[in-house]
């Protein structure tokens, strides 16, 4: 584990994954830690809320799954907008089946999330096996996957020994796993004594909220300075910034989504 608290500009330096080193690199030159989670149905509300906290966050997650009207040009517009407002896109896809069904889920489909999606993620469940599928196809086009090594609802189950296996699964491959949706940094978990390469994985936590603490269906939140002290590097953030719907408001949308900014970067630089 680095004995050391580390800024994302000297890790952006060192990283050899290119959407890792890319996402830090996004992050310091934006000073946000912030990523928006858009988990809405319609594809205008969807492409609106982008283009409104876009310049505010390092990275937009996505649930493209969830979109009643999906069509290929959604994605042309994500990727007008990442380019425009500088984030980064990750498909929280969440995979979790054998290695040559999670290829083809990423690669093909309506989706062809591969081709778009910069990170994405999937349960450590199936074993290594998931990892050698996913990697096949998105390796050699740069991307990068985090592990769910823990979770924010409650009763979950990835907890423990889980935990510490999905950590040695992403040690064994640190050349496409780029670090985890946790809780808490990563860095040394499950780690053998005669082991002495430093950790730097990425974690990203969802489960952030300012105003509650949590929902009716078992989602849990703490604040970005609980989060961030407890070695996470991302916030992930969806409900907080654009609330629970029906209507989006654009001027509070943009207002929280400044406000979980902030938030997020003042506590990274108290830990400077
Ligand atoms: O443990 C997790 C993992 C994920 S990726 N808990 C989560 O909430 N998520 C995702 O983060 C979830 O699928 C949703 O898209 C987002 C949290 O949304 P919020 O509205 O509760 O902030």
């Amino acid at each position: 584990m680095p004995d050391k608290f580390t800024s994302y500009e000297e890790r952006a330096k060192r990283h050899p994954n290119p959407a890792a080193k890319a996402l830090l690199e996004t992050i310091v030159r934006k000073k946000s830690n912030l990523c928006v989670s858009v988990d809405v149905t319609g594809k205008a509300d969807f492409l609106n809320i982008i283009d409104i906290v876009g310049p505010y966050v390092c990275l937009i997650k996505t649930h493209v799954d969830i979109i009643e009207d999906f069509d290929a040009s959604i994605i042309d517009r994500l990727q007008e907008l990442s380019k425009q407002h500088d984030f980064l896109i990750f498909e929280d896809r969440k995979f979790a089946d054998i290695g040559n069904t999670v290829a083809l889920q990423y690669s093909s489909g309506v989706h062809k999330i591969a081709s778009w999606s910069h990170i994405t993620n999937a349960h450590p469940v199936p074993g290594p096996s998931i990892i050698t599928g996913l990697s096949s196809v998105g390796k050699p086009l740069g991307r990068g996957l985090l592990l769910l090594a823990e979770m924010s609802t409650k009763g979950s189950l990835a907890t423990g020994s889980y935990t510490e296996e999905a950590v040695k699964m992403a040690r064994a491959h640190r050349d496409f796993v780029i670090g985890f949706i946790a809780q808490r940094s990563m860095n040394g978990v499950g780690k053998d004594t005669a082991d002495t390469t430093d950790d730097d994985f990425l974690v990203l936590t969802p489960g952030v909220g300012l105003d509650s603490k949590g929902d009716a269906m078992g989602q849990q939140y703490r604040t970005p300075e609980e989060v961030l002290r407890d070695g996470c590097d991302v916030i992930i953030v969806g409900r907080g910034i654009y609330g629970k719907g029906p209507s989006v408001d654009i001027q509070s949308v943009r207002e929280q989504a400044e406000r979980y900014r902030s938030a997020g970067w003042s506590a990274y630089e108290k830990l400077l």
